[in-house]
């Protein structure tokens, strides 16, 4: 499983904390997509974490959770993705819930099942950046270095860069990617239709599409498509 993550063009992520009934949740999982994440910044339990997961799992789509609070830890999925936040000016995101969560569960977990991922977080006005208190006024070489940081000297299977609500600036992922070596660099962030979808898998190993399943669903199932077809 952990290696079939070097395959993934394109992933949906999905928050436990917002509606989609289930015909469009059926398009989801059908779609093609290489995996489901799940998971939020904000109002996320483990009560709709788990409705989600069961939700998702009538159908055979490869299916994530990103950890984000100790209290939605939930047993099922088939990988478990620890964020590490680089940029963080608040450090219990980048080793203390983590610490925290580790007192707790660290001696039942199935190691092969954490994945863990080097997040950059680059647009100040997001929800995750807030909380984090990212520094997110970051150059090229920060960006660069943040990468190497996670990719080589962490050895994360995934560096992120997160855009989350706004499309980010490409040169910027592209440059990121050619910096790591054995890492998948994922890129998230205001992905709503096919076009920027195919900008995004240009520059980025594996394009992440999430706000929009929510606002415009059609264009935001058209993504798979885009993506896909590239290869
Ligand atoms: C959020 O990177 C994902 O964590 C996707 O971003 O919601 O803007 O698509 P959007």
């Amino acid at each position: 499983m952990l290696t079939d993550i070097k395959q993934w063009r394109h992933v949906f992520k999905l928050d436990p904390d917002r509606e989609m009934p289930d015909e469009h949740l059926e398009r989801v999982c059908l779609s093609g997509t290489d995996a489901i994440i799940v998971g939020g910044s904000s109002g996320i339990t483990f009560d709709n974490t788990v409705d989600l997961l069961a939700r998702i799992r009538r159908y055979e789509v490869p299916c994530v959770l990103e950890i984000s609070t100790r209290e939605a830890i939930v047993p099922g999925f088939d990988l478990f993705f620890i964020p590490i936040v680089l940029n963080a000016g608040d450090p219990q995101w980048i080793v203390g819930h983590h610490q925290q969560a580790l007192r707790e569960y660290g001696a039942v977990l199935d190691w092969e099942q954490v994945v863990t991922e080097g997040y950059i977080m680059l647009n100040e006005h997001s929800t995750a950046a807030r909380i984090t208190q990212s520094d997110t006024a970051l150059d090229v070489q920060d960006v660069q270095a943040y990468s190497r940081l996670a990719d080589r000297l962490f050895r994360c299977p995934i560096v992120y860069i997160e855009y989350s609500g706004t499309f980010g600036d490409m040169e910027i992922v592209s440059r990121a990617r050619q910096t790591v070596r054995d890492a998948r660099l994922f890129y998230g962030g205001g992905i709503d239709g096919p076009e920027k979808a195919m900008a995004a898998a240009q520059a980025a190993d594996t394009v992440v599409v999430g706000n929009a399943l929510y606002e415009q669903f059609e264009q935001a199932l058209a993504t798979v498509h885009a993506v896909k077809g590239m290869q």
